[in-house]
C-alpha cells in the first residue's frame, strides 16, 4: 500500500528535494507552499512517478491552513507522513536592532505555522494509531549564535514541540522526529537577507550541505522498521563544527 506524505515548503530547498526523492520511491505527495507557479512546476515534474496534489496556503494563517488541509480529495485524506519543513530566518541583527516584522515572521511561520499544520493532521493519526511527523529544526535549535536570537528561539521551540509531540503521541505509536541541519545551500539566505548581497557569501569557500543530503536523511528516517524512531538528528557539512565555526578556504 502506497504511503502519502504532506510536505510544507515544497516549492524550494529541502522540501522540494524531499518531494523529488519521495516521488522516486513511489510515495504519494501533497505539496504545500505559497508560490502557485512553483507548486505546479514541482507537481508536473513528479506526477509521472507518483500521485501528486498541491495545496496553496500561508502557514501563518490559521483558518487558511486548516481549510486547505480539510479540502484534500478523498484519496489524499489519509496522511501517513507529515514533513513540517516550511520556515526561514528573517534578518540577522543584534537583539537591540531587531525588526518587529522579522520577529513576527519567524515566530508565526516557524513555530505557530508548524503547530497549525500539525493540529490539522494529528487527530487522524491518533485515530488510526499510526503516522510519522518529521519536524525540520536546525543546529540553531541546539545553540544560539550571535545575532541569531529570534531565529534560534524559533528553532529551540521547534525542538521543544518535537519532544512534546513525542511524549504525548507515544501511546498512539506515532513516530516523531527532529532533523536539525547546519548550513544547507538553499534559498534560505536569500530570504534571510531579503535578496541582499550578503546571501551570496554564506555558502562560499566550503562545501555546504545540499538540500538533497537532507532529503536522503528524511527518507532514511521514514523508512526505518516500525519499532525504530530516529528521535533527533544533528547534521553539519564537514567544514562546520558549530554554528560559528566553519572552515573556509579563501
Ligand atoms: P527555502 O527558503 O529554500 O525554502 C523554504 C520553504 O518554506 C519554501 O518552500 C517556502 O515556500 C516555504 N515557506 C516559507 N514561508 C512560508 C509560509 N508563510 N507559508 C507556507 N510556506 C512557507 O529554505 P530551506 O529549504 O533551507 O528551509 C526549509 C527548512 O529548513 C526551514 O524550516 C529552515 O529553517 C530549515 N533549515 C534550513 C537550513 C539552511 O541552512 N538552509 C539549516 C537548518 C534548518 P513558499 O515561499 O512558496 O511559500
Ligand atoms: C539554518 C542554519 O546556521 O543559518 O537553520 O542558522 S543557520
Amino acid at each position: 500500500m502506497k504511503k502519502t506524505a504532506l510536505i510544507t515548503g515544497a516549492t524550494s530547498g529541502i522540501g522540494r528535494a524531499t518531494a523529488h526523492l519521495f516521488a522516486k520511491h513511489g510515495i504519494n505527495l501533497i505539496l504545500c507552499g505559497r508560490r502557485q507557479e512553483r507548486l505546479e512546476i514541482v507537481k508536473k515534474a513528479l506526477e509521472k512517478e507518483t500521485d501528486v496534489v498541491t495545496l496553496n496556503f500561508d502557514v501563518r494563517h490559521k483558518n487558511e491552513t486548516l481549510d486547505a488541509i480539510a479540502s484534500l480529495p478523498e484519496n489524499f485524506k489519509t496522511i501517513d507522513i507529515l514533513i513540517n519543513n516550511a520556515g526561514n530566518a528573517h534578518g540577522l541583527d543584534p537583539i537591540q536592532d531587531g525588526n518587529l516584522d522579522d520577529w513576527d515572521a519567524m515566530m508565526d511561520i516557524n513555530v505557530k505555522g508548524l503547530l497549525y499544520v500539525s493540529k490539522a493532521i494529528i487527530p487522524q493519526m491518533t485515530e488510526r494509531k499510526s503516522g510519522h511527523i518529521i519536524n525540520i529544526g536546525s543546529s540553531a535549535g541546539k545553540e544560539v549564535y550571535p545575532k541569531g536570537n529570534v531565529y534560534c528561539a524559533s528553532k529551540h521551540a521547534v525542538l521543544a514541540i518535537t519532544e512534546g509531540m513525542r511524549i504525548d503521541l507515544n501511546e498512539f505509536g506515532i513516530k516523531v522526529t527532529a532533523i536539525n541541519p547546519g548550513l544547507v545551500e538553499t534559498e534560505f539566505s536569500k530570504v534571510r537577507f531579503k535578496g541582499g548581497e550578503q546571501a551570496d557569501s554564506v555558502y562560499k569557500g566550503y562545501k555546504a550541505l545540499q538540500a538533497e543530503d537532507i532529503a536522503e536523511i528524511i527518507h532514511f528516517a521514514v523508512t526505518r522498521p516500525t519499532h525504530v524512531n530516529i528521535a533527533d538528528l544533528l547534521v553539519f557539512p564537514t567544514a562546520q563544527a558549530s554554528s560559528t565555526i566553519v572552515k573556509k578556504e579563501h
